[in-house]
């Protein structure tokens, strides 16, 4: 009775109107979920494809009609009648179906929204949350999140090249605190900010997105934000970074296009960085701090800063069990950034994140700068107890919706919930 019956697939439209798929798995006992697919903006060059129809006549040639067709047809063909509970043998048989290495042609939109909806079948089968199923081990352990209270590069209409200065609550003893602290902070940034005449108007993931003097004065603001809410820099919240920088790699040079039009070596990128830590030392994490082509670049980095504070991989790894376990052989970050969509099945992003801890790498889970009101990724944060998340600032719904989840979840837990607090810091700094 727990056998995929149906899959229906819905063009629906993400926070930045454009359109992605809503997929719905009714199982035989009629047992029914959803799972919705998130999109990025600032996307590595070998993630798994997002199906767009091409036709200019809709949504800019941006429509997923061809993906739901997919959905609909050859997928649930070969699915119907498959066990919910199969999770890796579904998500093989989704793989084969596609039969291309980036799951070209049907479209990792299609599988993923097939794929994550089954998982949550499946969960409500057995009368379970979701963190309880994804992973055959008891989850109580709430991550850090990383809050992206400014926003800059592609996510943002502004003059700062770096895309993401997030702010972590590393020095609380529960998620709750934790979270409450991060929002205070964005509050009193605003305050901030709006003092010293700047916009607060926001980005994709609800950051603020002024004009600002350079890519450092972000930096400065946050950290006059959280003394002025009341908190310690370094101690009760730190800061990570994700320059995103491949947006911003031409010719084997770093252009800073937004802000001073300067150009950048990578051994000059990694003297920046080196400056900032030792100004700014409540950095405690970098994400993407090369760009994904410079591979030789991420090798120096990794060198000179990886037993100084985490190097996440995101545009590099692209979520790829493949490339990144070539990527932990080169030498490359101390971890990863995971995002579903982009490798495209539930079971190959588990398999990245055991991939990880197997090799003593970090791994944070993450949203896209497109999103919707889906919170799967916060029933994943929690499943495999990395102890980090990023999912966006403290406003726009879909950010939101993410953060109250976890809030639920912590409440279901009851006393059993552990905040990651700052055990996820403690490795780089003590
Ligand atoms: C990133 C992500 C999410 P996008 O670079 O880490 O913040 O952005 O979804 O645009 O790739
Ligand atoms: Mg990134």
């Amino acid at each position: 009775m727990s056998e995929i019956a149906k899959l229906q697939a819905l063009e629906i439209l993400d926070s930045r109107g454009n359109p992605t798929l809503a997929v719905t798995a009714t199982l035989a006992n009629g047992v029914t979920a959803t799972a919705k697919v998130p999109s990025g903006a600032s996307t590595g060059k070998r993630e798994a494809v997002e199906l767009r129809d091409g036709d200019k006549a809709r949504y800019g040639g941006k429509g997923v009609l061809k993906a739901k067709g997919y959905v609909e047809g050859e997928i649930q063909n070969a699915v119907r009648g498959f066990n919910a509970h199969d999770q890796k043998g579904l998500d093989k048989k989704l793989c084969d179906l596609d039969g291309t290495p980036n799951k070209g042609r049907l479209g990792a939109n299609a599988i993923l929204g097939v794929s994550l909806a089954v998982a949550h079948a499946a969960a409500k089968d057995k009368g379970l949350p979701l963190y309880a199923t994804l992973v055959d081990k008891p989850a109580n352990l709430l991550p850090t999140p990383g809050l992206n209270v400014l926003n800059g590069g592609k996510h943002a209409d502004s003059n700062v090249d770096f895309q993401e200065f997030m702010i972590s609550p590393v020095g609380f003893p529960s998620f709750s605190e934790g979270l409450r602290a991060a929002v205070e902070t964005f509050h009193t940034l605003k305050e901030v900010l709006h003092k010293k005449g700047y916009s607060t108007s926001v980005g994709d993931e609800g950051g603020f997105a002024p004009q600002l003097k350079s890519n450092e004065e972000p930096v400065e603001l946050i950290l006059e934000a959280i003394q002025k809410a009341g908190y310690k820099a370094g101690k009760d919240i730190v800061i990570m970074l994700d320059p995103a920088p491949s947006e911003f790699f031409e010719n084997g040079n770093y252009v800073f296009a937004k802000s001073d039009k300067s150009k950048k070596t990578s051994a000059e990128m990694i003297a920046l960085y080196k400056s900032w830590l030792k100004k700014y030392p409540e950095i405690w994490s970098l994400e993407d701090g090369m760009a994904e082509d410079d591979h030789d670049g991420w090798v120096a980095l990794t060198k000179e800063l990886g037993s100084q504070i985490q190097l996440v991989g995101d545009d590099n790894f692209v979520t790829n069990p493949e490339i990144f376990s070539k990527g932990i052989k080169d030498g490359i970050a101390n971890a990863i950034l995971i995002k579903l969509n982009q490798i495209g099945t539930v079971t190959e992003t588990l398999d990245c994140i055991q991939m990880a801890r197997d090799h003593g790498y970090g791994a944070v889970i993450s949203h896209r700068s497109g999103e919707t009101d889906d919170t799967s990724i916060a029933d994943l944060a929690v499943a495999v107890g990395m102890g980090q998340i990023k999912t966006g600032s403290a406003c726009r719904g879909e950010r939101i919706a993410k953060y109250n989840r976890l809030l639920e979840i912590e409440r279901e837990l009851g006393s059993a919930a552990k905040y990651a607090g700052a055990s996820i810091y403690k490795r780089w700094r003590g």
